[in-house]
């Protein structure tokens, strides 16, 4: 085999808003971690690595991995030109991105990660530098915007090569084709627990890790993209989820973990509460982390339990209404008697109700604001804390057809205007104010309880 040198990089967040929630480009170290294990050179530029920047002096971070970005503002896109908001470019400069590629030799072929599909001018900003860097190397561009809105990529970002679906089983073949050879990176053959660590070692910063206990979700709720991410549900075995935590606790001090999973509480019995307790039982002395949305339904006084002791400190449910009708209609992931049994579960296990953070989706199509009020309501009636969650509508999930004909944008055409923070597809009769009035009233509703 011979052995090529790949370049992964993460491009920049374009956004009015966007604060480091522990975001990390997870998918980029997992196939740089395919590569390197089948013994190519590889090489990553995390755009939003602080770390990586050490020109600049960091923004205020938080105490467990998470804070602000560097940022810096840059003029609105053509398309959002009306909406007046100060829109930022968050990330390492241009000027440091360009030095860092000016630091590498040549490689075989770029690969470049996407996140929102809203985020896509950082991801052609990302491939117009590296083509000034290296005007005939291929560049890749894979990822969740590339799979989500892969036409739209095509056109708009400059790659030679837009590759939607998980790269560990779309790469290999694109890669033979450019390249010669082969290129083994399905290296688990079905067994989630047959590849190597995604390869953090090379982020500037080991601060917070994110984890994948499994890949995809057993659930098909309208508004979400998971099933066209990641087809099929796939588990890995709790106790080796466990070596990992503590592969990087011991050997790179890491004590704050994310978990990235779509479902992580599912199936329970066989995975999260095997986990916690071998946790427990190594006495790992970690705080752990669910900035996405946990499925309320698997949750047992055992397993809020174990949570409170392994050291779960940001939990977050995904509640998304307290319209019974509307849980029904877009996929029963959850019901309102569930929501009450959890709460009290993990009120019992020791948390304040200000530390159970319960998303509650608002900006659905035909969503009225009385649904989300109703939501703010009996989510802290029931002990906890809500969250809106703006509604960002995605081609392809099965509430599409009905967030086009509710958008107050041209959402199929521009991916820009699916932007949460725009809440495309809010209901006309809502108005700012009344919006703001459902954010204060959320807010208010867990004023009380220590900080979370
Ligand atoms: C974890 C997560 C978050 C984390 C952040 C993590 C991060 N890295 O950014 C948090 C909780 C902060 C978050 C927040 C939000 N999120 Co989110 N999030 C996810 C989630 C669950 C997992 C992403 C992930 O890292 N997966 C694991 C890695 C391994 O997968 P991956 O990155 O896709 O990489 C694989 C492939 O894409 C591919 N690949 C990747 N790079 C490359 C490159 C090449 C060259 C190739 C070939 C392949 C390739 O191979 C990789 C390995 O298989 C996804 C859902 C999902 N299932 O993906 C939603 C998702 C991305 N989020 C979504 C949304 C809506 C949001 C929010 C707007 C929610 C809200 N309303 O508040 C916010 C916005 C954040 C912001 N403004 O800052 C939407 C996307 C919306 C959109 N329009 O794009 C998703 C799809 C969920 C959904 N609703 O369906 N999110
Ligand atoms: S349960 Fe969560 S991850 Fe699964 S389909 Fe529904 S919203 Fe997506």
């Amino acid at each position: 085999m011979r052995q090529r040198a790949f370049l992964l990089v993460n491009p920049w967040i374009t956004d009015f808003a966007a604060y480091d929630l522990w975001v990390r480009p997870l998918g980029l170290y997992i196939l740089a971690s395919r590569l390197r294990e089948a013994g190519h050179r590889v090489e990553i530029i995390d755009c939003l690595d602080g770390g990586a920047d050490a020109a600049r002096r960091p923004p205020k971070r938080g105490a467990w991995g998470q804070g602000k970005f560097f940022s810096e503002e840059i003029p609105r896109p053509e398309a959002l030109r009306p909406i007046r908001r100060r829109y930022r470019r968050y990330g390492m400069t241009p000027e440091r991105f360009r030095e860092r590629l000016a630091s590498l030799a040549r490689p075989d072929a770029v690969l470049v990660g996407s996140m929102m599909t809203y985020w896509y001018p950082g991801v052609a900003d990302a491939i117009r530098g590296i083509r000034g860097a290296w005007p005939g190397a291929p560049v890749i561009l894979g990822g969740i915007y590339a799979t989500l809105c892969a036409d739209h990529a095509r056109f708009a970002t400059g790659a030679d090569l837009v590759l939607p679906g998980e790269g560990e089983r779309v790469l290999p073949r694109a890669l033979t084709d450019l390249l010669g050879g082969s290129f083994d990176l399905d290296v688990d053959g079905g067994d989630p627990d047959g590849a190597p660590y995604p390869a953090l070692d090379l982020a500037g910063r080991l601060d917070a890790v994110p984890l994948l206990t499994s890949r995809g979700c057993p659930f098909r709720c309208t508004y979400c993209a998971s099933a066209l991410l990641s087809p099929g549900f796939r588990a890995r075995d709790p106790i080796r989820v466990v070596d990992e935590i503590e592969h990087w606790h011991r050997r790179f001090g890491t004590v704050d973990f994310v978990f990235y999973d779509d479902a992580l509480l599912v199936d329970s019995t066989h995975r999260a509460v095997p986990m916690l307790e071998e946790i427990l039982r190594r006495g790992l002395a970690c705080r752990f982390h669910c900035p996405n949305g946990l499925h309320v339904r698997d949750l047992s006084p055992r397993l809020a339990s174990l949570m409170f002791r392994a050291g779960f400190r940001t939990i977050r449910f995904g509640f998304e209404t307290a319209s019974a009708a509307r849980q029904e209609a877009t996929g029963g992931k959850v019901t309102t008697e569930e929501l009450r049994r959890a709460a009290a579960y993990l009120r019992e296990a020791g948390y304040a109700p200000r530390e159970i953070g319960v998303y509650l989706l608002c900006g659905l199509p035909g969503q009225r604001a009385e649904e989300v009020k109703h939501g703010i309501d009996l989510v802290a009636a029931s002990g906890a804390r809500p969250i809106l969650a703006e509604y960002s509508p995605i081609p392809g999930t099965p509430l599409w057809g009905e967030a086009l004909r509710h958008a107050r944008y041209d959402i199929a055409a521009e991916p820009l205007f699916h932007n949460n923070s725009l809440l495309p597809c809010l209901e006309r009769g809502i108005s700012t104010a009344d919006f703001q009035a459902l954010k204060n009233r959320a807010r208010a509703a867990c004023a009380d309880g220590p900080p979370c």
